[in-house]
């Protein structure tokens, strides 16, 4: 029989790749979808995609999620609506902690009263590890959580209900603690496309410097793609349970920088600058994720490493530009 999924944050980096990836699956994909007053820009990650079935909503009104759970009935629930830009968050922490946290619970709320017996996936995030690293360079499910950011610790408070309404009602509610992931949909305003952008402008003559906030931090960049594939996963586990998605590959910013603008016959050195607008109140400096636990107990391998996703930016900014 033809499965349901439900996605908040359809509209997002990870909910279009989720919707192309489950219908791909043969899943009927539903979608919650905010009102935007340029209606063009509500949906313009899904336009090319077909066959999904979305309604407006708000993961903080509750009378919308219950709406919606009643109308589409979902097998399977992803939570991925969030205000997921971290230094951004610092800006705006109360709005930041009521979608990431309160939303979240609203969303718990809602299936336990309407319908608790599907499985529902929680969009958890490395963010909320701060600084802490186990002693052999790695954070796992079992690594300690400390946010550094509003971003991170409304993500706590939203895994902790997630493993709380799974113990105390015995929800079938997981949490994924994903690492960075990006792709040529995710914003621009994120390191990795805000870079590979800036560089090909400034090899087409269109740009003539970069500024960027910090260059010394470090992190496991894998793709939305190969993230997914791994959210899908969990959401079908044998036993319902959190886990840790990343390549176990860390690189700073300035590697990135490096990389990137060597590709395309430049020296980063000569165009990158740094501005205190782009640095955060309080920066998490390492992240580098162990994923044994998916990759052993679901199988999940990435099909991207470093420099594949590299390579798959440039290509896209040099043809989109
Ligand atoms: P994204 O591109 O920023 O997408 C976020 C989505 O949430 C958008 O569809 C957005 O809608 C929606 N949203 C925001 N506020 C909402 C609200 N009040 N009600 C309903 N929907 C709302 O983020 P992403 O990269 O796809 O990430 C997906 C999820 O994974 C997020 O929860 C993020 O925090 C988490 N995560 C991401 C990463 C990563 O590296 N990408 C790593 C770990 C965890 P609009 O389009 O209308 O703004
Ligand atoms: O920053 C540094 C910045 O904004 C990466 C989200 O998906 O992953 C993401 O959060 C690094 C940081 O991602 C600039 O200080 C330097 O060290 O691309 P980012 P993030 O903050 O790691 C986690 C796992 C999530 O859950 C989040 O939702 O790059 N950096 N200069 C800069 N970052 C930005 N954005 N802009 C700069 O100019």
């Amino acid at each position: 029989m033809q499965k349901t999924a439900f996605i908040t944050g359809i509209t997002g980096q990870d909910g279009s790749y989720l919707s192309e990836y489950l219908l791909s699956l043969n899943y009927k994909v539903t979608g919650l979808v905010r009102r935007n007053s340029v209606a063009e820009n509500q949906d313009y990650r899904l336009l090319n995609i077909n066959g999904i079935e979305v309604m407006y909503g708000d993961i903080l009104d509750q009378s919308s999620l219950l709406n919606a759970l009643n109308k589409f009935k979902p097998d399977e629930v992803y939570n991925l609506a969030a205000q997921s830009h971290v230094r951004i968050s610092s800006e705006i922490p109360y709005f930041t902690s009521q979608v990431n946290a309160i939303g979240a619970l609203n969303m718990l709320e809602a299936i336990r009263v309407s319908c608790p017996g599907v499985r529902y996936y929680q969009a958890s995030s490395s963010e909320m590890f701060g600084q802490n690293i186990d002693n052999d360079g790695f954070q796992r499910e079992t690594t300690k959580m400390n946010p550094v950011s509003p971003y991170g610790c409304a993500k706590l408070f939203a895994f902790n209900m997630t493993c709380h309404y799974r113990n105390a009602y015995g929800l079938n509610a997981a949490n994924g603690i994903l690492f960075n992931h990006e792709s040529p949909r995710r914003g621009s305003n994120f390191v990795t496309n805000k870079i590979v952008k800036a560089a090909v402008l400034i090899k087409k003559g269109k740009l003539n410097k970069l500024e960027l906030g910090n260059l010394d931090s470090f992190r496991d960049w894998g793709h939305s793609y190969d993230y997914v594939r791994a959210m899908h996963l969990i959401n079908n586990a044998p036993v319902v349970s959190d886990f840790v998605v990343a390549t176990g590959e860390s690189h700073s910013v300035r590697e990135f920088c490096a990389y990137v603008f060597k590709k395309l016959e430049l020296d980063y050195k000569d165009y990158v600058t740094q501005n205190p607008k782009y640095m955060r109140p309080e920066e998490l400096k390492v992240l580098r994720g162990d994923s044994r636990k998916i990759r052993q107990e679901l199988g999940w391998i990435p099909n991207y490493n470093f420099e594949a996703l590299l390579d798959e930016l440039v290509d896209y900014w040099l043809s989109k530009l």
